[in-house]
């Protein structure tokens, strides 16, 4: 059986520090270990040229609470991470082009007392959209900051209804392997599946975004709809959801069935954990050439810090 993914090209490139470098013999060593070489070539550093341009069009520089500015729509679109198209990031704009994103409905079930299917247009008439800037910080150590529009998930469970018995939610990307290709793997546990835990997933950052730049969120962004946890590793932020169960277990997600060592079911962006083949110290903004220091909780320290008091993050990474 070949592997379509073992191709993936792994680029040392100049600007990376040694802190962040690992050689492609490390690697295969490591990835021998791991569940046979299964591809997690894809989820290690790669290099990328992207120009600075303006973050906006319109003309109005958009800035997160930092001060740092929003990615351009061009960065924000053309750099993506989506298994289900491909594992290049450079890629997933052209062979999502097609993705069908209408109709759509997500069914909302499990541990609640009134579970319902909502169409698109209901999420939209029923919550009020909001613009929130966040950084979205990927495992792989590279980040960008984009402006969203969506609404709080908490609205959205707030209506249905979780019982006492929830503890955890659990979210599933869309299977449909005709229109996406990387969904023909065996080497992935097709439907993408996250889970978060009841608190986490009803803290007001958390969001449901369904625009960028006040535009229709893309194909490549996770369109229809997809969530946004701006303090955990890009990862967490499932596209194209169609299914939220509410359950009392916590639920298996994706890439810990794939690399549990290496991705953890909380995944919070913490600089002290650093990935087993690479470190978590610091990052590269998209656009920019200098590396910065990654912040704990990727900087929303003070809205979830609180979620995790007494807990030992190196255990729950
Ligand atoms: N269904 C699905 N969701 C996904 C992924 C994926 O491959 N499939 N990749 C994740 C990863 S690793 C990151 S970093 C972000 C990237 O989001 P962006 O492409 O909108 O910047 O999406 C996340 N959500
Ligand atoms: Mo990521």
């Amino acid at each position: 059986m070949s592997n379509p993914y073992k191709s993936v090209p792994i680029r040392s490139y100049e600007i990376t520090p040694k802190d962040v470098y690992f050689s492609r013999r490390d690697f295969i060593k490591t990835a021998g270990v791991i569940a046979g070489s299964v591809a997690l070539a894809a989820c290690a550093p790669q290099a990328v040229e992207f120009t600075d341009e303006p973050a906006s069009t319109s003309g109005v520089l958009k800035t997160d609470e930092l001060g740092d500015p929003a990615n351009s729509l061009k960065d924000i679109t053309n750099y993506n991470n989506y298994y289900e198209f491909t594992t290049d990031k450079e890629s997933v704009a052209s062979l999502s082009k097609k993705f069908t994103t209408s109709p759509w409905t997500i069914e909302v079930s499990g541990m609640v007392s009134k579970p319902r299917t909502f169409g698109i247009e209901d999420l939209l008439s029923l919550f009020p959209q909001e613009e929130r800037i966040y950084r979205l910080r990927c495992v792989e150590a590279w980040s960008m900051v984009i402006p969203w529009n969506g609404f709080p998930l908490a609205s959205l469970l707030k209506q249905v209804e979780p019982t006492s018995d929830a503890k955890y939610v659990r979210f599933e990307t869309v299977y449909r392997p005709e229109e996406m290709k990387g969904q023909s793997s065996p080497f992935y546990p097709w439907p993408y599946q996250e889970g978060l835990r009841l608190d986490e997933a009803m803290n007001d950052l958390t969001l449901l975004a369904t625009g960028i730049y006040g535009e229709t969120i893309m194909p490549q962004n996770g369109a229809p709809i997809r969530l946004v946890v701006p303090w955990k590793y890009g990862f967490k932020s499932i596209k194209s959801i169609v299914k939220i169960e509410l359950t009392d277990k916590m639920p298996d997600t994706l890439w810990a069935s794939v690399a549990p060592n290496e991705y953890g079911f909380y995944a919070n962006v913490n600089p002290d954990v650093n990935h087993p083949r690479w470190s978590q110290a610091s990052e590269r903004r998209i656009g920019e050439l200098s590396r910065r220091p990654s912040l704990m909780f990727n900087g929303y320290g003070e809205q979830v810090a609180s979620l995790y008091a007494g807990m030992d993050l190196s255990l729950n990474y």
